[in-house]
């Protein structure tokens, strides 16, 4: 029988991370496997993702074991996906919608190079998840054993740590540091390599303790208790009173810090309207007056015409990066860049900034808010003008064609859901569409794989972010190559009856390479068209056991079937058929600066823009 929760959405009780005082278990002796299920539970683990194996065998055999003498409100809830990538996305997405950290546990060799992706996109995007992953026993390592692989040496690269626990009296310290390195700080994804001898080993459980690690505790020290000085904040009010256009241009740090309060008492306080990174959407309220949305490559046009207009910019756990700044002389011309950030290796790393500051965004903000107390400057005559470039340069799209447009069937959407749903995306058209239209009201309810951009995302964080959120409405919103990606993972929806809404938007291709090849390969669809494939979604869904799967391909079915898919009660597939020869607009071609932005046929432009973006187009996605 599987220890694996039918019923997953049962309350679960409420756990805590806080370090105890004389634990119960201490001086207990017990196996290595046994002291990880033990620390997963100290840590307040509710849910591992993952796939078993042989090298992990006695740590699955663990997961049985605690399971089985505790009520089901207080099991650790074991998922068990298609692929080890859909774990480790399913980890990410339950960190990113709550905070807390996500943990997947895998076998060696395949389970844990299936790994990878996950590792490297958590990384990429700061995300913290804990990776378990068995390795082959001590003795056989370095001889090409069954299912062995360098795993220290492939996650070294990707992971911001990585263990290769060689010493079984070191389980347990080992893994209460994996979880403080990945929660602290720039938070990030840390790797447990535990060979299966190690697991089986007989240890004293201690019941506390971590690694020295005094190199890291001591720069966290630092970054927590950072001060703002008096002169740097005089410096900071000085930039902001001198200047007429101010703008805040917020990323994924202020997420991460669980910094949205005070950004958007910031914004208020001194009237400064706010851009935002796709990985910082929710950083404010979108639909927050104060709101000019995303930036960037496929960023609002009247948000980046902000950007080119503003004469300070305050970057807030953002990180200057390509698809914001691809043409970093031309990024924000005419501004005074102050720049607060946790890692100080973001400072200058991109664009040379006139004011910095060291500190997670939350404690930065904080510090920023007491020391401005008595600042008084009065931005709404530049307020006034970004409103006008909203409703100059507002989104819209093609509203003639008798084909479906993504945007239209995103906006009615958005009608329904009123910024309230938790959102994941796969990568390309469909994944910017939904960071454009949608509204979202709260940090952490747009998931998406940002830096990596990692097709396949969606569905499994979906699934994630559904664990950790029981109570909310979860929606996938997806495309037909990114869904397919981890197709597999439609199964683990229904057999744990997860009630995510998967919203696939099928223009039978890989969009967003037609898009650029449309632009910049004159309409050669080398191997992005799949008008030819053979999937029916619908089946596939109905197959894998959903009693709702739906197709629809008109525009007058849009608003009812999407009603009647978000309210319906368990797992639901909709698939609309979008028209495949459209593009997103605006867009920023690769490389280029904003003043080269092209809007496309229906946002106005404020300057006359050719067509097509000139130039030789750098291969980035
Ligand atoms: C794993 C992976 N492989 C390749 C790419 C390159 N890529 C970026 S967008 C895209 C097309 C995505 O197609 P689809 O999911 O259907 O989204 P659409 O653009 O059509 O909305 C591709 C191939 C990627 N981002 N990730
Ligand atoms: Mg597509």
């Amino acid at each position: 029988m599987s220890v694996a929760a039918k019923s997953p959405q049962l309350p679960r009780q409420e756990r805590t991370a806080e370090p105890r005082a004389g634990h119960p278990l201490a001086g207990t002796t017990m196996t290595g496997a046994d002291v990880i299920l033990q620390v997963l539970a100290d840590e307040g683990v509710d849910t591992v993702f993952g796939y078993s194996g042989g090298a992990i065998l006695p740590t699955y055999d663990a997961v049985f074991r605690y399971n089985e003498t505790r009520p089901l409100n207080e099991q650790i809830r074991l998922i068990v996906p298609a692929t080890e990538q859909g774990a480790g996305f399913m980890a990410a997405g339950y960190a990113r919608s709550s905070g807390k950290v996500g943990v997947f546990l895998v076998t060696s060799g395949p389970g844990a190079t299936n790994s990878l992706t996950p590792v490297r996109d958590c990384q990429a995007d700061s995300v913290p998840v804990v990776l378990i992953t068995g390795q082959v026993p001590r003795s056989a390592i370095g001889t090409d054993a069954f299912q062995e692989a360098p795993v220290f040496n492939i996650m070294a690269s990707c992971a911001k740590q990585i263990f290769l626990l060689t010493d079984e009296s070191k389980i347990e310290a080992t893994m209460r540091s994996a979880f403080e390195i990945a929660r602290s700080g720039r938070p990030g994804p840390v790797v447990v390599d535990i060979p299966r001898d190690v697991q089986l080993a007989k240890v004293v459980f201690q019941g506390s303790g971590v690694l020295p690690m005094r190199g890291y505790r001591e720069r966290l020290h630092e970054i927590q208790t950072s001060r703002l000085s008096a002169a740097d904040a005089e410096a900071f009010f000085r930039l902001l009173d001198e200047s007429n256009r101010p703008l805040i241009y917020a990323g994924g740090g202020v997420i991460n810090s669980g910094a949205a309060p005070e950004l958007r008492a910031f914004a208020k306080r001194f009237g400064i309207p706010v851009v935002t990174t796709l990985m910082g959407i929710g950083a404010v309220d979108t639909t927050d007056e104060i709101s000019l949305r995303m930036l960037g490559m496929h960023g609002t046009a009247f948000a980046n015409y902000a950007v080119e207009d503003c004469d300070f910019l305050f970057a807030v756990g953002s990180r200057f990066d390509d698809r914001v700044a691809g043409k970093v002389k031309e990024f924000a011309p005419g501004a005074k860049i102050a720049h607060l950030d946790i890692d100080a290796s973001e400072i200058g790393k991109v664009k040379n900034v006139d004011w910095s500051h060291v500190a997670d965004a939350k404690r930065g903000l904080s510090q920023l808010l007491k020391a401005g107390a008595d600042f008084k400057k009065d931005f709404s005559r530049w307020r006034a003008y970004v409103n006008d470039l909203k409703v100059r340069h507002a989104l819209n799209w093609n509203r003639e064609s008798n084909r479906i447009q993504a945007e239209y069937a995103l906006s009615t959407l958005n009608e329904i859901t009123r910024g309230k749903a938790i959102v994941s995306t796969g990568v390309g058209q469909h994944q910017m569409w939904a960071a454009q239209y949608l509204d979202f009201v709260e940090a952490r309810t747009f998931l998406t794989s940002g830096s990596m951009g990692t097709m396949g995302f969606g569905l499994p964080a979906a699934i994630g972010a559904q664990l950790a959120n029981p109570d909310k409405l979860v929606i996938d919103i997806d495309g037909d190559g990114s869904i397919r990606m981890n197709l597999g993972e439609l199964e683990t929806l229904t057999t744990y009856d997860i009630p995510v809404k998967v919203l696939l938007l099928n223009n039978l291709g890989d969009g967003m390479v037609r898009q650029w090849q449309d632009l910049f390969y004159a309409n050669r669809y080398s191997g992005s068209d799949k008008t030819l494939h053979k999937k029916d979604f619908i089946k596939a869904a109905e197959a894998d056991g959903f009693k709702f799967a739906k197709r629809i391909t008109e525009n007058d079915q849009v608003r009812s079937a999407l009603e009647e898919f978000v309210s319906f009660d368990g797992p639901a597939f909709l698939e609309v058929m979008i028209d495949q020869s459209a593009h997103v607009y605006p867009m920023v071609g690769p490389g280029m600066g904003y003043k080269d932005m092209i809007t496309g046929k229906y946002i106005p432009s404020r300057e006359k823009k050719p067509i097509s973006i000139p130039g030789e187009p750098e291969e980035y996605f």
